[in-house]
């Protein structure tokens, strides 16, 4: 039999996204906690409290409460539940953890977030080979980490992330290549990642609700509404995604150092050489089109003593004023006076966004 050019087997991609991150770690250091509703997050303070919900448990959920929802309205919603400040060094290490299990597999393999990774499992060739795999990953990080995740597998990879996120927590969805359609048809727009409260709201008023709602309008109205935008919002709703998964491009960090001509005390020129600094990791990270997600800071005292801190965000930036905050942030809190030999700055956390989704998101 003959192959007919240009006919390629699916891919066969996987999203990994852990359930109520924070919380589960939470819950798996603290046992006490089991089965309650705990919230990390800001200092209810009685429910006077400001700041916001980071994240909480599935039983929180029960109550309404969300991420991002002010504390005040958390701790009204359940004022007996477990509040836990977040311990972000924690859910860093736990998240190494879990994606050195994802990354060992021997697959393509790309982190998107703390919680968060892709892997390309192609060369287990069939669903159902892939979905036993699946199953196996779940065991895994939960035998090794203590904690729960949903997986969604599909031939894109943004069939597969809305695949994860549809059964949750402890969930598998798997969505072969022809069920594709019916099964993003059904759902609210709202699904598609990057879709936030804007766009949901100017479709609804074209009286788009559902993606199928979406994949069927016609694509000339679209691009009235959403110009640039529409093609890729139109494929999203079709499943359509052919970015493929991919580390950031091998680049794990990005570094710039200053050594001081002679040890300096001199405020004025720490702070201007950090500005220094500031402006070349931030041209290097525009220059390779990347986003980061950490930056630290290292000083180097007279007498070798080195100090580094770190500042984590929770979302991709790539932008030199978020740069610039966090560096001099971090400045301030690590320099404690003394001489100053040598000055450093490092974007870590790298993410590398495909055209196609940077046009739509
Ligand atoms: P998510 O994966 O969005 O949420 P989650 O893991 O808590 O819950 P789910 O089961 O729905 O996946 O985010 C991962 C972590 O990022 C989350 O545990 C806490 C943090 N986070 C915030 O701090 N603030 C936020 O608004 C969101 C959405 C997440
Ligand atoms: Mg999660």
């Amino acid at each position: 039999m003959t192959y007919d050019a240009g006919i390629t087997s699916p891919r066969i991609i996987l999203h990994a996204d852990m359930d109520c991150f924070y919380a589960a770690v939470e819950m798996h250091d603290h046992p006490q906690y089991a089965a309650k509703p705990v919230i990390v997050g800001a200092d209810p303070q009685g429910g006077t409290g400001r700041g916001v919900v980071s994240t909480c448990s599935y039983e929180a959920r029960a109550f309404g409460i969300r991420s991002a929802m002010p504390i005040s309205q958390a701790y009204r919603l359940c004022p007996d539940a477990v509040f836990i400040r977040p311990d972000m060094t924690r859910y860093v290490q736990v998240s190494e953890e879990i994606m050195e299990i994802l990354r060992s597999l021997g697959f393509r393999f790309q982190q998107v977030s703390i919680d968060e990774a892709f892997l390309d499992v192609s060369p287990v060739g069939n669903f159902i080979a892939a979905q036993k795999r699946a199953e196996e990953m779940k065991h895994e990080i939960r035998i090794q980490c203590g904690i729960s995740c949903s997986l969604g597998i599909a031939p894109t990879k943004i069939v597969a992330k809305i695949a994860s996120d549809f059964h949750k927590p402890d969930g598998l969805t798997v969505v072969e290549p022809g069920d594709v359609p019916a099964f993003l048809a059904p759902l609210p727009v709202r699904r598609i990642p990057g879709i936030g409260n804007k766009t949901e709201m100017e479709l609804h008023a074209l009286g788009i609700q559902t993606i199928g709602n979406l994949a069927a309008y016609d694509v000339q109205g679209l691009l009235a509404r959403f110009g640039r935008s529409a093609v890729a919002l139109h494929e999203a709703a079709l499943g359509i995604d052919e970015s493929e998964v991919a580390e950031s491009d091998g680049i794990k960090s990005i570094s710039k150092e200053t050594t001081f001509g002679q040890d300096t005390g001199d405020s004025g020129e720490i702070v201007a050489t950090m500005e220094a600094l500031i402006g070349e990791v931030y041209r290097s990270l525009a220059a390779e089109n990347l986003y980061f997600k950490t930056v630290t800071v290292r000083i180097r005292y007279e007498g070798f003593v080195t100090k580094t801190k770190a500042k984590s965000l929770l979302h991709n930036h790539n932008d030199e004023a978020t740069i610039r905050g966090c560096a001099h942030e971090l400045l301030r809190e690590l320099y404690d006076g003394r001489k100053i030999r040598r000055l450093g700055l490092r974007l870590s956390g790298l993410w590398k966004p495909d055209t196609r989704q940077q046009v739509l998101f």
